[in-house]
């Protein structure tokens, strides 16, 4: 009957962060579940405001731009509001990027443990249409002489000790890495819990798909435009299908397939975004530490990892390609790098 197919024993995203803090010694001492715990609230509550905005008219332009000059639409406002708010009520906190604002933001709590770089909102283009967009998320302890500024954060990739992303999509998915394997949720709106779904999940090693914004084409550099042409008329001598194009335009959505169903996603540098167009603290770091987590590589267009890199500004951008091992070598082979 109906009542035994209810699983009484399901693992919350709360109780999986408290096992797997007792089970190591690493982060015993409790403030990163507390982190934690303020991050899946902010996730439900974004989760919520974007899915009852068209209900209640919140779509449309707020006025204003955002860093790097892009339209900023109320639900940016709002999600970054939520987002920044839950961080400063943590007490966990000291130092904050987050997309939509300029300037480090620092909070005065001295004895925080951690430093958040976060877009708040990622992919807004693509709300009004009613299309996936996601929070992403990158988490730095802070060392013995964090002095709460903008060096907390200007650190190499590999310092991060935690990423995540949130997408609201179908439903709210949670994935999450704390440099143990890459860890997945999907939001119960009954419960108003995480609930783990994809325990361990380990990315497909190869796959046919390219994700990328294909009109950016006539601006990318040679090499470029001659990889994707050889993923779509793969050498006779190659034996291979040609990759199939799948491009939302919202990265957390992009790489969410690509984590699920293997491949290749990227934004290289053109002639139009020089150094890319994505950022490095908050979109390649997180989703480079996820993906390699997963058991695939995140390099830079030289061929570089991407957790090598360091920035030196808060919202510096980069160039990226990630997915898949096999996928991101062909890439790595095509333009003679060693990595
Ligand atoms: P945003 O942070 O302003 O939303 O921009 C980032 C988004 C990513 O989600 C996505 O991968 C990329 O921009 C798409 O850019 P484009 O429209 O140039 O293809
Ligand atoms: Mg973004």
């Amino acid at each position: 009957d109906s009542a035994e197919s209810i699983d009484t024993d399901i693992i919350t995203l709360s109780r999986f962060i408290l096992e797997s803090q007792r089970a190591s010694a690493k982060n015993a001492t409790g403030e990163f579940s507390l982190l934690l715990n303020s991050l899946q609230f902010a996730f439900k509550f974004i989760s919520q405001t974007i899915r009852r905005a068209e209900l209640v008219n919140l779509i449309g332009l707020a006025g204003a731009s955002n860093a790097t000059g892009d339209q900023q639409k109320k639900l940016d406002v709002l999600g970054d509001e939520i987002f920044v708010n839950a961080m400063r009520a943590s007490g966990n906190v000291r130092v904050l990027v987050s997309e939509e604002q300029e300037e480090l933001i620092v909070f005065p709590h001295n004895a925080a443990a951690y430093a958040v770089c976060c877009d708040p909102i990622d992919g807004s283009s693509n709300i009004d249409a009613g299309v996936s967009v996601g929070t992403i998320v990158s988490l730095f302890r802070l060392t013995s002489d964090s002095r709460g500024s903008a060096s907390d954060v200007l650190r190499g990739g590999r310092e991060m000790v935690a990423a995540c992303y949130a997408m609201y999509g179908a439903s709210t998915h949670l994935m999450l890495t704390t440099g143990s394997g890459v860890n997945g949720f999907t939001l119960d709106t009954n419960l108003g819990e995480f609930i783990l779904t994809y325990p361990d999940l380990r990315m497909p090693i190869e796959h046919p798909i390219y994700s990328v914004n294909e009109g950016n084409s006539v601006y990318w550099d040679d090499p470029i435009q001659d990889f994707f042409q050889r993923l779509k008329k793969p050498p006779a001598d190659e034996n291979s299908k040609p990759y199939s194009s799948r491009y939302i335009g919202s990265m957390v959505a992009d790489v969410h397939r690509t984590l699920l169903y293997g491949g290749l996603f990227a934004y290289p540098c053109d002639r139009k975004n020089k150094h890319g167009k994505l950022r490095l603290l908050y979109e390649a770091f997180p989703m480079a530490f996820l993906v390699e987590q997963a058991g695939g590589k995140a390099v830079n267009d030289r061929g570089e990892r991407i957790l090598d890199l360091t920035p030196e500004h808060i919202h510096d951008k980069s160039s990226i390609w990630l997915g898949s091992r096999a996928d991101v070598d062909k890439y790595l082979k095509h333009i003679g790098s060693a990595n």
